[in-house]
């Protein structure tokens, strides 16, 4: 299951936050047998209307959605890089997460003091890169060493780590964001596996506060966030954590006129949800039987069988074929009988790159 890390200073609402997502979209353990929840980790359901939509149809005994793990990270302070605070600990927990949620603080709040007296986003921000910058130099050049050995010796991956490392360094250097166009398609699949903490996938979470959440462009702290992001090609998400444990309590046809008393169209925690699964470049393939009604998670470029793959290892090894219909050509036709009296229904082979939305059924041999 994909983790994604909650990381930034005290105090901006990291906590909040974790708890508004799990209290609103936490999955029900008895789907999720091996899902350990422990006090900092949840796991979140992935809000998905395309599930209600196709259970209107099938009428199923269950809707089951996919999920993604979220991990409160405790314990970043200037310093962490060489120890300060959960130092060394709190790095290895972001070492683990496959993308990184950075909670910035864009509320003003005199009762809730912020580590460094004022409120000021792109300092802190800069902060945090530093802390990654400094330990990612640190565990890289402890690599490169041995790297540059195996290289010499005629090792071939050896190399490809060296130059990936090399084109690294320089980002690292100037705690800048990596611009991750000047990677070779092989260095970009080998990159993810060297654990850069630079390097992840990164969202932000602009922390505002309620009367600021319809108009984010008033508050003078999102708008520098914002132009910092876009010269890093980060996306961010203005969020008001108070607001969200407000929403995580109630019921949902309270939570939709509470949404559109704020002016808003849908919770904070809805976005950040389909953010991170975005960001992972991450898509969506759905079974609807009478059974369920069910999203599975893929990766993006992935085939038929690594796709049948996700619901069971023998689904991909006795792989025959896929009977996929598009989901808008699913929904359109009313019912799965009369999508293939349309002939909208496609059987596919082992080559077939899935689409997002696909509805299937997959033949096997096993
Ligand atoms: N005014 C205001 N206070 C907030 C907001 N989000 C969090 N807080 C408060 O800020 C304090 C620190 O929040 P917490 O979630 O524990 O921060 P963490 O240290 O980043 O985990 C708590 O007292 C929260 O109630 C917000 O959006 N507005
Ligand atoms: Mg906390």
């Amino acid at each position: 299951m994909l983790k994604v890390g909650l990381v930034g200073l005290p105090n901006v609402g990291k906590s909040t936050l974790f708890n508004a997502l799990t209290a609103s979209y936490q999955a029900e353990s008895a789907n999720y047998p091996f899902c350990t929840i422990e006090p900092n980790s949840g796991i979140v359901k992935v809000p998905d209307q395309r599930l209600n939509e196709l259970n209107s149809i099938v009428k199923a005994q269950q809707i089951i959605p996919t999920t993604i793990e979220f991990v409160d990270i405790a314990g970043l302070v200037r310093g962490a890089s060489k120890g300060e605070g959960l130092g060394n600990q709190f790095l290895s927990h972001i070492r683990e997460v496959d993308a990184i949620v950075h909670v910035v603080r864009c509320f003003e709040d005199e009762n809730i003091t912020h580590v460094d007296g004022a409120i000021d986003p792109i300092r802190d921000v800069d902060t945090i890169h530093i802390e990654l910058a400094l330990a990612d130099q640190a565990s890289a050049a402890k690599r490169l060493e041995r790297l540059q050995k195996l290289k010499k010796q005629g090792d071939k991956r050896a190399a490809v780590e060296v130059a990936i490392i090399e084109k690294v360094m320089p980002f690292l250097d100037k705690v800048q964001a990596v611009d991750l166009s000047i990677f070779t398609a092989e260095e970009k699949m080998i990159l993810p596996q060297l654990q850069f903490l630079s390097t992840k996938p990164l969202v932000y979470v602009a922390n505002v506060t309620e009367e600021q959440l319809a108009k984010p462009d008033e508050n003078k702290y999102v708008v520098a966030l914002k132009k910092k992001a876009q010269e890093e090609d980060r996306p961010v998400v203005v969020i008001s954590a108070q607001i969200e444990s407000e929403l995580s309590v109630l019921d949902p046809a309270e939570r939709a006129s509470y949404l559109e008393s704020l002016g808003v169209t849908d919770s904070g925690v809805n976005n950040l949800i389909r953010c991170a699964f975005d960001l992972l470049g991450l898509k969506t393939y759905f079974t609807a039987g009478e059974k369920e009604v069910r999203a599975w998670t893929f990766q993006n470029g992935y085939t038929a069988p690594q796709c049948a793959g996700v619901i069971h290892t023998d689904f991909e090894r006795g792989f025959i074929k896929a009977e996929v219909i598009g989901y808008d050509d699913y929904i359109t036709s009313g019912s799965e009988k009369s999508a293939k009296e349309k002939g909208l229904m496609r059987l596919e082979g082992k080559e077939y790159l899935m689409a997002d939305g696909d509805v299937v059924h997959f033949r096997f041999n096993v």
